[in-house]
């Protein structure tokens, strides 16, 4: 049984590959999205480690001039996706869209060198195009000391509670007409909605209009919104990084001072309640919901007592795995997105939070729950936390391979 599942997961890997590149999933996605295609290449480094770096150099080979790894690489057009690059319009030599996704590269670069020391020279290469994306992440997103994030795409975690207050500040009552691709592969009901939608595509026609300055979208743009889990991802990030170059035999470029200057900028985002929080950078507000951002802390080591609490409580909530957002709060949508469900691949990175952290069985307990999930459903975007139901896209890339690199 297992070993047909690592055999269909190996062969998802290899079916959504498009020559060099992986698409998250075929139809729903089907471009090279930043923080799929770092988890695509964990997967391929098991069963084929030059694979694996060819998948990271290919994300980085599309870097921006001032450091940014863009969120999506549209390397050839596809009626399937909206928006696509004439709606993004970032006048890339290879079309790209104009904000970043979580910085997870390094922290996967370090974990598949440290599987095979063979490939330092490949590493040695990425390191100077990383530290410049995390150098980016400072110059450009970084204000109060901690990541804000200039769209919801960025995050990663779209329709997350955490962007609502910010959301509500943006006018998407003029994008014009448009006509959306994700709700003719997928149930609508599970994905954001209409109001949603006009208002993420007000924020592209924002970056567009001002030529994707990125400093000025930070800065002067309608959205800034601090979020926890991007923030945590670059510190680990900035630490993976330091521990890759010296892996490789290279330079750090400065990447463990920025891990240092990071963890020094977190109170901004510890809510007074007792857990760390999004917050509106525009007006000070935090969230108030306690959602997966926070479940990442042990990932940058910030974890504390508060949180272990909250950690038991989410899990003793549900069936499966680490949900979105906390189970016990009214917020909780069991299937609708980044509003409850739980994701393969976020439990994977959670869990190597927690394993650092000397959480030992917590870390199991996401793996053992995941397996089930998958063993269950298939490979899936994502699942219902409370009784197991698969939603979202099937053959999912970073489903399979989490599968091979995490729970086998
Ligand atoms: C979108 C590809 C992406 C992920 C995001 C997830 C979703 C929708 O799918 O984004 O249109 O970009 O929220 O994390 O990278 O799997």
């Amino acid at each position: 049984m297992s070993a047909d599942l690592d055999a269909r997961a190996r062969a998802i890997l290899t079916g959504n590959d498009r020559g060099g590149y992986t698409v998250p999933t075929a139809g729903l996605y089907p471009f090279q999205w930043n923080w799929d295609s770092a988890f695509a290449a964990w997967g391929f480094s098991t069963f084929d480690a030059d694979r694996a770096w060819t998948e990271l150099e290919t994300l980085t080979a599309h870097q921006w001039p001032d450091g940014m790894i863009p969120h999506i690489v549209f390397h050839r057009d596809d009626e399937g996706y909206f928006p696509g690059p004439g709606v993004w319009g970032t006048g890339r030599p290879t079309p790209t869209s104009g904000i970043s996704q979580p910085p997870v590269a390094a922290t996967m670069a370090r974990m598949i060198l440290e599987a095979d020391r063979s490939k330092a020279p490949r590493a040695a290469a990425l390191v100077p195009k990383l530290a410049a994306w995390h150098r980016w992440w400072i110059r450009a997103r970084v204000r109060e000391g901690v990541v804000g994030i200039v769209h919801p795409w960025e995050s990663g975690r779209d329709n997350a509670f955490d962007w609502d207050g910010g959301m509500a500040n943006v006018d998407g009552s003029n994008v014009g007409a448009y006509q959306r691709r994700d709700t003719s592969h997928v149930d609508a009901s599970m994905r954001p909605t209409k109001a949603e939608y006009d208002r993420y595509l007000a924020q592209v026609q924002w970056g567009k209009a001002h030529g994707w300055d990125q400093v000025k979208m930070a800065d002067e743009g309608p959205f800034l919104v601090a979020d926890p889990g991007t923030t945590f991802i670059l510190i680990r990030a900035c630490d993976d990084l330091a521990a890759l170059a010296a892996a490789a035999g290279v330079a750090d470029e400065g990447a463990a001072e920025m891990a240092e200057t990071l963890r020094g900028g977190l109170g901004t985002i510890w809510n007074p309640d007792g857990y760390w929080d999004s917050r509106d950078l525009r007006t000070g507000v935090f969230t108030g919901i306690l959602s997966a951002g926070a479940w990442l802390c042990w990932l940058a080591g910030a974890g504390r007592p508060e949180m272990d609490a909250h950690l038991a409580r989410a899990l003793g909530g549900v069936r499966y795995a680490m949900p979105t957002v906390d189970p016990t709060l009214p917020a909780f949508d069991a299937r609708r997105y980044w509003r409850g469900p739980t994701w393969p691949f976020y439990n994977a990175l959670i869990a190597l939070g927690l394993r650092d952290a000397g959480k030992a069985a917590e870390a199991e307990r996401l793996r053992v729950d995941t397996a089930d999930l998958i063993r269950g459903g298939g490979f899936y975007e994502y699942f219902d936390p409370t009784d197991g139901t698969p939603c979202g896209g099937k053959d999912f890339t970073w489903t399979a391979a989490i599968w091979l690199a995490w729970i086998r």
